[in-house]
């Protein structure tokens, strides 16, 4: 079919602030093409991408939904990312997948944090920044102003292409600065005398925009004021190719004006797959780059799974070379292992319709892999590509997860696992140190989604509860401690008896284990017993039930007996000794420290400091980058868990930050205390 040629699909993925209309404006997009044959509304919760019942409950987008529309002889695919920020993972999975990443921002919205953030998303991206400027019908919608505060916040340079014809109840269509003419209701006429000069005024912009992409074009453009139509065309489609143009459209998907004349822009100017056709890959584990055609080497990449309760997972791909038929065996070379394509569709919404192959350029969706995952590489095997990692945010949010009821608790591992494997920012994972099953990922809101699927699609009950901290006991002193076990009960005895030396060691060591004793006091065969009884109690903990780190214990003498030592005696000894020595070392609480970045607007820095020491954080250093403050410190885990909400209550929600495990330190006596005598606690319950 023609328009599944390379050049005939585009590609775009509507990232931006939660409410701007991106599941509007896709829904808009499907009836006025008539992929759909009704408007769905948000309200109504009958959207084409809004699908899954809890964003129907919602209103909003929870995870990433693909569709498809053919218009004019194009195929133009379209990845509707929630824009609420603990989804923000969707997102970034999926721009790897498009040549366009289309912001749509909320005209009457202002600089909203969901629109920074996305603008974030897409600071490094070298090819097809869009911007939409969508809700023009609304009150206080403002075209130039949403512009020129993109432009003061990034290095975004929007270039209108389109400008409204009206604004509120009032807009009425777009003018295309290009052609010069107004679209109204999808047709074309006369360009309104009132908007003549700004119509020009715009063109002008445009055209030194172009200009300034290449050295002949500025030489023309300098000479002549103007450039012919077709140059100012190939220099537009050239710099938004290359990133240096981000072209602005207008439109209201509620009311559908400017609509199709932004899918025009989006045929005329956007780059196809055939344009965007050399990619970043990694051949052989090396970074290179491959020209895609669909007679190619085989590459695709996996942006989304998606659960169906009924049907099975979905895993929705994108192919870049080659062609993906049905059928057909590939290699994951992310998880060195194979997959087989069986049915494939073209996905709009829930809605399928089959497809026999996915072909360079296109995007589609696999069912029931069972390997590949999301941000995995479709390959062959002989051909050693794949695509080049993306780097996901560390969490910011952690709690543990547990089943409701006991029967649960074997359940849950297996259908948890695939509600997690929808988004790629959530982790789920033991804590060997405390025992708890620990979710993490984006934001309190993603956390609850998962219990919520858990519900809904497989009847298990969970909750989610604060984490405990693994923290970890040591010593601060050198202790020397003797344990004598014996027991006379009739028939055998117990008999053991064990002299112990035990010091601090460097932080990190971990265990070190010193048998010194000579002359056979202990026989060599009770010493790995000896050895045994103090991972045993370490494990289990001695002061507050946390595993003991960085100790050394010599044993360095001892007694046995001929008829009543055992190992088990000598295991208890051990064990005893190194209790009685341990409490005698000055022993202390270890906690573990993180190392944040923590990035903030500067206006809000006097506040994020002061909130940092209350949280007995260390400021290690900043750095001013635009209009943002990175601020580099440390901060004990304890503290972190309540820390994001806090940071965004008092930023208005732009202060986000990226964070690793940095080191145990001690922990406050205050705080030992406490941790200690809830152990006491709990163990005399
Ligand atoms: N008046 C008006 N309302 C709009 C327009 N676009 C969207 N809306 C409304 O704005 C609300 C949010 O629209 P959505 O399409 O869900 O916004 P979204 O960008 O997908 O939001 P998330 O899914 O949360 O990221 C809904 O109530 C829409 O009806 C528009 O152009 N004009
Ligand atoms: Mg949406």
């Amino acid at each position: 079919m023609k328009e599944h040629e390379m050049k005939n699909i585009r590609n775009l993925l509507f990232i931006g602030a939660s409410g701007a209309g991106k599941t509007t404006l896709a829904e808009q997009i499907f009836y006025l093409t008539k992929a759909s044959n009704r408007l769905g509304r948000i309200e109504e919760g009958n959207t084409t991408m809004d699908f899954d019942p809890e964003e129907i409950a919602k209103g909003m987008s929870l995870g990433l939904a693909i569709g498809y529309t053919n218009y004019l002889e194009h195929k133009i695919n379209i990845l509707d990312a929630p824009g609420c920020p603990d989804f923000i993972g969707d997102a970034i999975v999926a721009l790897q997948a498009v040549e366009n990443a289309v912001i749509v921002a909320n005209a009457a919205g202002g600089y909203e944090v969901g629109l920074e953030l996305a603008l974030e998303q897409i600071e490094d991206r070298k090819t097809g920044i869009v911007i939409v400027v969508n809700r023009m019908d609304n009150e206080h919608s403002d075209y130039d102003k949403t512009l020129e505060l993109i432009a003061e916040n990034t290095d975004v340079k929007p270039v209108k292409i389109h400008i409204p014809i009206g604004k509120e109840s009032a807009f009425e269509g777009v003018v295309d600065v290009i052609k010069r003419k107004a679209i109204k209701g999808g047709m074309e006429t006369e360009v309104p005398s009132a908007m003549l000069d700004k119509m020009e005024e715009a063109r002008m912009h445009l055209m030194e925009a172009v200009a300034e992409t290449d050295e002949d074009l500025l030489n023309e453009y300098l000479e002549n004021m103007e450039l012919p139509e077709e140059k100012l065309i190939a220099g537009l489609k050239k710099g938004i190719l290359s990133g240096e143009i981000s072209p602005a459209f207008a439109c209201s998907a509620g009311t559908g004006e400017g609509v199709l004349a932004l899918l025009k822009g989006v045929i005329n100017y956007l780059p196809s797959p055939a344009e965007a056709n050399t990619i970043e890959v990694l051949s052989n584990n090396e970074k290179s780059s491959l020209i895609c055609n669909p007679e190619g080497d085989l590459l695709g990449y996996i942006f989304k799974l998606y659960a169906d309760p009924g049907m099975g997972d979905f895993a929705y791909v994108r192919m870049f070379s080659g062609a993906l038929k049905s059928g057909m065996e590939f290699y994951i070379p992310e998880k060195d292992a194979k997959d087989k394509a069986g049915t494939m569709y073209y996905m709009l919404g829930k809605n399928r319709n089959d497809c026999t192959e996915i072909a360079a350029g296109d995007i589609g969706a696999l069912l029931k892999l069972k390997n590949a995952k999301v941000m995995n590489s479709i390959t062959s095997t002989a051909s050693k590509l794949s695509l080049v990692p993306i780097e996901l945010p560390t969490p910011t949010t952690w709690q543990t997860l547990k089943a409701v009821n006991q029967s649960d608790e074997d359940k849950i591992g297996t259908v948890l696992q695939r509600v997690i494997a929808e988004d790629p920012t959530i982790r789920y994972e033991l804590n060997v140190e405390t025992h708890e099953n620990v979710l993490s990922g984006m934001g309190e809101q993603q956390l609850q989604l998962v219990l919520k699927k858990l519900k809904n699609r497989y009847k298990v009950d969970a909750i989610l509860k604060e984490p405990r901290i693994p923290y970890k006991e040591t010593i601060t002193a050198n202790s020397e401690a003797n344990y004598k076990h014996k027991k006379q009960s009739g028939g055998r005895g117990q008999y053991a008896d064990v002299y112990f030396r035990i010091k601090p060691t460097e932080r990190g060591e971990g265990f070190k284990f010193i048998n010194s004793i000579v002359g056979g006091v202990i026989p060599s065969n009770y010493i790995p017993a000896i050895e045994k009884g103090l991972w045993e109690t370490m494990e289990k903990g001695i002061i507050a039930g946390y595993p003991v780190v960085d100790i050394s214990v010599e044993v360095y003498y001892g007694s046995y007996h001929e008829v009543d030592s055992s190992e088990i005696a000598f295991k208890i000894a051990s064990s005893m000794a190194l209790k009685d020595g341990f409490k005698k070392a000055k022993p202390i609480l270890l906690e573990p420290i993180h190392e944040l970045i923590i990035i903030v607007p500067s206006e809000y820095m006097g506040d994020v400091m002061g909130d940092i020491s209350t949280r007995r954080g260390k400021i290690m250093g900043m750095e001013q980058r635009g209009k943002k403050q990175y601020l580099t410190a440390q901060m004990p885990l304890a503290e972190m868990y309540a820390y994001y909400p806090a940071l965004k209550s008092f930023t208005q929600g732009r202060g986000r930050f990226i964070q690793r495990f940095s080191h145990y330190e001690k922990v406050p006596e205050d705080i030992t205390q406490k941790v200690i005598a809830a152990w006491q606690d709990q163990t005399n319950e």
